[in-house]
């Protein structure tokens, strides 16, 4: 059984309806089934990464999703690169409607378990012909502090077709529990050709052992916050974007104070079992964004 966030039907219902009233705060409960097999789930526990060369949204859903990140796309702010269009759900609520969507936490909960908080999302657009670099990382190098214990599923979910040619990520397995399990030491790189400021130091990781994750529009990645991973610069015809979607058990321990007032979690599906806050998934935060504009703090991290 699964309790779902009322925030998603309502969002639901608002596309339908665009005068439906607020939602109610009654879970609503379902029966949700699992979308990973066994294998799979000790393939991403063991490896740090899974491939789901799935649909993962029904196809009406991925084509709403597509046209609201189009729209999106279109009305960035000039002078602002689409790969850096990080936390676009403070300011456009609507997204929690695919966020939340039972196809995505379905294929979470096997490993994060039911109780779901989403900490953060990000559209990761190369543009074609200059799409610039993601230098080798681990997410939870960004996050240090931030998150207690260090347990983040990344869902990348292609919006476009993620090849090798395009730069589809790439992950560096079994580095989550290996080397310095998350937490190597950085180097400064070009933010002009990078889309972080930082890169893991070449002492510390071996690209040679590196897995391509290409993925068919509407297929998604799973990966640890502390596995190694980065993608190449698109210097292809075909543009490449994902949205990422991290998701945690909501028994982890988000520390607000590391946040600044610059980051917010939500409560994806179940209840609360950390003692954590989450903001409203019904309306935008245009204030969180603003200080986060202010802060140079923010700047190159996701
Ligand atoms: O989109 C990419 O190439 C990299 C994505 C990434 O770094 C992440 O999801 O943490």
């Amino acid at each position: 059984m699964r309790h779902i966030n009322p925030a998603y039907f309502y969002v639901i219902q608002r596309e339908a309806f665009p005068s439906a009233s607020r939602y109610s705060s009654v879970m609503i409960t379902t029966t949700a089934p699992s979308r990973l097999t066994a294998e799979e789930v000790d393939h991403y526990r063991r490896e740090g990464y899974l491939k789901f060369n799935r649909p993962v949204l029904p196809e009406d859903r991925f084509a709403s999703l597509k046209h609201c990140f189009e729209g999106l796309l279109h009305n960035l702010p000039a002078g602002e690169r689409p790969e850096s269009m990080d936390v676009p759900h403070f300011l456009h609520p609507e997204l929690f409607a695919w966020a939340f969507d039972p196809a995505i936490l379905q294929i979470v909960e096997p490993i994060l378990g039911p109780d779901l908080a989403l900490f953060s999302t990000h559209f990761i657009c190369k543009p074609q012909g200059n799409g610039k670099r993601v230098p080798w990382h681990e997410d939870s190098a960004y996050w240090k502090d931030q998150i207690d214990p260090m347990e983040v599923c990344t869902v990348w979910l292609a919006l476009d077709s993620s090849t090798r040619l395009n730069g589809c990520m790439m992950v560096i397995p079994r580095t989550h529990n290996t080397g310095q399990r998350g937490f190597s030491a950085y180097d400064p790189v070009d933010p002009a050709r990078n889309v972080f400021a930082t890169e893991i130091r070449a002492d510390q990781r071996d690209d040679s052992r590196r897995v391509y994750l290409e993925l068919a529009p509407n297929e998604c990645s799973l990966h640890d916050a502390r596995i190694i991973h980065g993608s190449e610069p698109n210097t292809s015809t075909q543009r490449r974007c994902g949205w990422t979607l991290r998701f945690c058990s909501t028994s982890v321990k988000f520390n607000e104070e590391r946040f600044n007032g610059m980051h917010q979690v939500y409560l994806a599906s179940g209840r609360d079992l950390g003692g954590n806050r989450y903001a409203d998934p019904s309306r935008a935060y245009p204030e969180v964004i603003a200080k986060r504009i202010a802060s140079m703090r923010y700047k190159g991290a996701h």
